[in-house]
């Protein structure tokens, strides 16, 4: 899998993108992200890649020409499953999202910045419009991030223990339980008997038990 993330802000994408998990699995080449600068696809003697609205409005909006020549370059080197835009009146963003992106091939996300993009680009370019949730961000590049987080720990061996990503909170809708370390004692708080109890039987029904009742008073809303 490739993601190829098109930015204005290529730095502020460079360090979410290269520790932990993430870190590993393209050093695993489980995944090759690459960042572009949409500045260099700029035919402007200034990079400029933004102009005034028609209409006049106030605020920039992100020029059609610099992404035509960014995406149709990329397309030029390889296939790609979608085109993603980052921007907040998309699609939610969510696990099961997450969980059908990773089973993708390439994926090219363009983030959104300024007051917007002419939209053209929409129309005929982007294949997916998505946000992270409803609040307003500067520019799509931290929801790029954590869409690629989100991603990324999902594709098969990306994570060491591969249950872990399995019994995640949301992944089968429901919360995860609280989970627990030594000491089994610490300031007279102790860990719950069943956990220290040998009965795996009884632990994951224990389990089980909590993520209902978490979910149940924490996030009704999964459970409808
Ligand atoms: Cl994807 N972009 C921006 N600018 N703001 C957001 C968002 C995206 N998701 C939530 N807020």
């Amino acid at each position: 899998m490739r993601i190829d993330i098109i930015t204005v802000l290529p730095e502020l994408l460079q360090s979410p993108l290269n520790y932990s998990i993430l870190k590993r699995a393209q050093d695993k080449k489980l995944v090759e992200i690459v960042v572009h600068n949409l500045r260099d696809y700029s035919l402007d003697k200034h990079r400029r890649v933004d102009d005034y609205p028609f209409g006049g409005e106030a605020g920039m909006v992100m020029q059609i020409e610099p992404v035509d020549r960014a995406i149709t370059q990329l397309k030029s080197e390889r296939n790609y499953d979608e085109v993603i835009f980052t921007t907040p009146d998309g699609e939610r963003f969510d696990q099961p999202m997450a969980n059908r992106l990773s089973m993708a091939g390439n994926l090219i996300i363009l983030c959104g910045h300024y007051k917007g993009i002419d939209y053209r680009i929409r129309e005929h370019f982007v294949t997916k419009e998505v946000t992270i949730g409803d609040y307003v961000l500067t520019g799509g590049e931290l929801a790029a991030a954590i869409m690629c987080d989100a991603i990324v720990r999902l594709i098969p061996g990306a994570i060491g223990d591969e249950q872990s990503a399995l019994s995640d909170s949301f992944q089968d809708n429901l919360l995860a339980p609280p989970v627990y370390t030594r000491p089994a004692e610490y300031k007279g708080w102790r860990v719950p008997d069943v956990l220290l109890s040998g009965h795996q039987r009884k632990i994951d029904e224990w389990k089980h038990e909590q993520s209902l009742e978490r979910t149940r008073r924490l996030r009704p809303d999964l459970l409808e």
